[in-house]
């Protein structure tokens, strides 16, 4: 009965379902007369975006008046998860589309589930880049997300007999109604081909393959603001002229459309597998693919916003900041370069001041093994006036430090840019990134001293004001306010005002209110309704019947031997262990416990995979067993994604931080789950250590060796001084007796065992901590059974994470890297 009326701006619940239904009927994308939630879905998205378009356009053209300086934020992966509910609830328009939706028979929740999480990244590092344009659309700056629109974002997990099964996820199978593609907006790629000198000696790029990269873009909305700013996913292309009409008709169809499925190769696949050569190529070519489209897309807007007026390249720094997420981008670098150079005609060194004042680079990680190195052979074959100017920067670098630092002589072969070692020549990412960027950053505390004390400390005494710390933060709006509206009410409700969604350090005035009665039951019920809807959720994807009375203990993060899940299900084995030795008198008097784990393994990490397998089977075997289900239970949570996290961390109450100190850079599950109340058990690693300083380390169990403990750690246990503790060997010996099936852990087990070599000698230091875990963990047991206590604790863990808002780090960017400011629409 409701009509189908196109109302873009609607206001009212009335005219939302009208505008529904518009798009039900005239942007149809299924059969007529269908109104499943699917179809629902579909509508409710577009009439949406016609909103978001509206606002969109209004920030392009404020921008485009006021002509701000700019920030772009090049990321390789982005994890954006699901858009309806944050875009609703950023618009502040939830009620009226849930009336709306009600009058069109459907349910809010509902229609929201059916959406496909965008996961166009891996982890940490890609929720993080989608945090910070939330922040940035928030704080109103004028700032630009670039990545890949790849066809398939990262694997859907299925958990088998066998263990792990990595299925290819289709975001895109039907369509996306969150991007807008800009059939206008196309630029020219490059690979391979020559270099050209010519008879004044200029040097041009030519050859090669050439490919289109499209535009994409996908609304950002900022909360309670009109700024919708821009991430913009590149797409490849290859054009009809490509295309080799006279092969085809000759029955030569793959030959005729070679550049078409190369193109098709590009944006793929998220991470394509690198263990051969042409999936490191592909890799490399992506990259690129991303530095080349996104750097002409900003020099194309610097020279168009004088609208043909003069404009000076000496001005590209004060319009233009770049921030290269990781190593990722670094090929931005020579890119710039190359474009300023080459295309432009500027001279090296004013290219050089302007590359550099332009890009800023952070630091995601210390492992030596994700820090990247590029083949030189590779990459002079692919990008061979790229080599050269990178070739010319490491020369001018070591020049530099030969005429002026005498004393970093010896330095020169870690420093240098270019590993000439004749086995294996590579480039090495990072170094590029130090010498060329004006800013490098790590994303804690502990992490960016790290970086100055290690990894780039011969660099430091160069350039001391280069290097800073950025830590990192997650955003409100999804983390609390859109996954727990009843602890958001209730914080709301007590601090009589809803300011803390866009100023999180309002949190700390929950401090007066943690002992009071009233307070601390609203607390404790709201958990408990989202300890029941988790409940709920594990039923339905495991069919695992878990008590909402009991602990809800949880770790979910991608699955690495230095985040040490391991340790957690060694803990959980001795718990089980002990529970089977002890009389029912006795087990009456333990906390119970549903440890929940869940995260992806890289398809091809092996000793991740088996960690994934030994959690199932642990739950298969503790789950049935009669005598203990009551206190204990094990559930491998499978597909840990965006709105995965959106139902577990709510309904948490404590959350394992345990990796190896030293190792994670910063972690941002940890900020996601302290906000949410929930207590943490963890390592003096990462942003746990800001953590615990910012709710008071009485609320935090701390356990294990110190980042500066674990390299004499590893010295004494190679010397063979090291004494596992009878619990740990306990654990150990009790997988061995088969008590989790016939599955050979050996190898798992072997890799914490011995005292050096690889993959054994337990470099991440299981063995180490597992006695001052299982003493933290029995300190958690205690304090659980005090409930006043525990309550009071949980809340402090909220009101102390003001600190780690995504808004607080933006604003720090902002102000001390990007030089950038806010530019309002009006
Ligand atoms: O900074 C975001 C995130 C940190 O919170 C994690 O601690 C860190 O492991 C992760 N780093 C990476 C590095 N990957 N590479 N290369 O994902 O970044």
């Amino acid at each position: 009965k409701i009509p189908a009326i196109a109302h873009p701006l609607a206001e009212e619940p009335a005219e939302i379902a009208s505008n529904i239904n518009y798009h039900v009927q005239y942007s149809p994308h299924f059969s007529p007369f269908k109104f499943e939630p699917e179809q629902a879905y579909y509508a409710t998205a577009e009439s949406v975006r016609d909103r978001l378009i509206q606002q969109w356009n209004e920030t392009y053209a404020h921008y485009h008046k006021t002509d701000p300086k700019q920030t772009y934020y090049l990321s390789m992966e982005y994890l954006q998860g699901r858009a309806l509910t944050n875009a609703i609830g950023n618009l502040n328009i939830q009620d009226a589309y849930a009336d709306a939706l009600n009058k069109l028979g459907h349910g809010l929740e509902e229609i929201a589930e059916q959406e496909k999480d965008a996961a166009l990244g891996n982890g940490g590092l890609g929720r993080l880049a989608s945090c910070f344009l939330d922040s940035m659309a928030t704080l109103n700056l004028p700032a630009w997300g670039y990545g890949l629109r790849y066809r398939y974002g990262l694997f859907k997990q299925r958990i088998m007999k066998e263990g792990q099964e990595e299925i290819a996820e289709d975001w895109l199978e039907k369509f996306s109604p969150w991007e807008v593609v800009r059939h206008d907006v196309v630029f020219p790629v490059r690979f391979f081909g020559h270099v050209a000198v010519s008879p004044s000696g200029s040097r041009k790029w030519i050859g090669g393959e050439v490919m289109q990269a499209l535009a994409y873009d996908v609304p950002i909305p900022g909360y309670k603001t009109k700024n919708t700013i821009s991430l913009r996913l590149w797409e490849a292309k290859a054009g009809a002229k490509d295309f080799n009409l006279f092969q085809f008709n000759d029955g030569q169809y793959e030959a005729a459309a070679q550049l078409h499925s190369r193109a098709q190769q590009i944006c793929a696949v998220l991470y394509p597998g690198d263990a051969t050569e042409s999936g490191k190529l592909l890799r490399l070519k992506q990259q690129f693919f991303l530095c080349s489209a996104s750097l002409q897309d900003i020099i194309f807007r610097f020279k168009e916003r004088k609208d043909g007026g003069s404009w000076q390249w000496s001005e590209f720094p004060s319009k233009v900041a770049v921030q290269l997420n990781d190593t990722h981008p670094t090929l931005a670098i020579p890119e710039l370069m190359r474009l300023l150079i080459d295309d432009e005609g500027l001279g090296w060194d004013e290219a050089w001041d302007v590359t550099s004042r332009t890009i800023a680079y952070t630091n995601h990680t210390v492992l030596p093994e994700a820090l990247e190195k590029w083949s030189q052979v590779v990459m002079w074959k692919l990008l061979p006036r790229h080599m050269e100017i990178i070739e010319e920067i490491d020369k001018r670098f070591i020049t530099m430090i030969r005429s002026s630092r005498t004393d970093l002589e010896s330095k020169i072969p870690n420093m240098c840019i270019l590993d000439n070692n004749p086995q294996k020549p590579v480039v090495r990412m990072a170094n590029l990134c130090v010498v060329s960027a004006h800013s490098v950053n790590g994303v804690a505390q502990l992490h960016s001293d790290i970086l100055k004390a290690e990894l780039f400390a011969d660099y430091v005494s160069i350039w001391p004001t280069k290097f800073q710390n950025k830590t990192n933060g997650i955003t409100p709006r999804r983390w609390l306010r859109f996954c727990s509206p009843e602890l958001s009410n209730i914080i709301s409700k007590w601090l009589k005002t809803d300011e803390w969604v866009t100023n999180l350090d309002k949190l700390a005035n929950l401090r007066k209110f943690s002992d009071n009665e009233e307070f601390q039951a609203e607390w404790a019920s709201a958990k408990m309704a989202n300890k029941q809807r988790l409940a709920q959720y594990i039923l339905q994807v495991t069919g695992e019947s878990i008590d909402p009375n009991s602990l809800f203990d949880i770790q979910v993060k991608r699955i690495h031997e230095y985040k040490r899940q391991l340790l957690n299900i060694l803990g959980a084995i001795y718990r089980y262990k002990k529970l089977k030795e002890m009389s029912p008198e006795e087990r009456k008097n333990t906390t119970p416990r549903t440890i929940m784990i869940g995260g992806k393994a890289f398809a091809t990490y092996t000793n991740a995979k088996r960690i994934v397998k030994l959690v199932n089977d642990v739950g298969a075997v503790v789950n049935t067993d009669p005598e203990v289900n009551e206190y204990l239970k094990v559930v491998f949570v499978p597909n840990y994604n965006v709105s995965v996290a959106e139902v577990l961390i709510p309904g948490s109450e404590l959350s394992q931080h345990i990796s190896t100190a030293g190792m994670e850079a910063s972690g941002t599950s940890n900020m996601k789950f302290a906000l949410n109340g929930c207590l943490i058990i963890g390592t003096l690693d990462g942003a746990n250590v800001e953590i615990r300083e910012e709710i008071g380390e009485e609320n935090f169990f701390l356990f294990g060796a110190t980042a500066d403990e674990v390299p004499k750690l590893r010295k004494k246990r190679e010397a063979g001084l090291f004494k596992p503790d009878p619990r740990f060997e306990e654990a150990m010996k009790f997988i061995r007796t088969g008590a989790f099936g016939s599955y050979d852990y050996n190898p798992l087990l072997e890799s914490l065992e011995g005292n050096s070599g690889y993959g054994r000698g337990d470099y991440f230091l299981v063995g180490h901590d597992f006695p001052s875990y299982m003493d933290a963990q029995a300190r958690v047991d205690e304090a659980y059974k005090d409930r006043k206590r525990w309550l009071k604790m949980s809340i402090l863990s909220t009101a102390g994470s003001g600190k780690f808002s995504s808004d607080r780090t933006i604003a720090q960017y902002a102000k001390e890297i990007w030089n950038i400011e806010a530019c309002p629409v009006p």
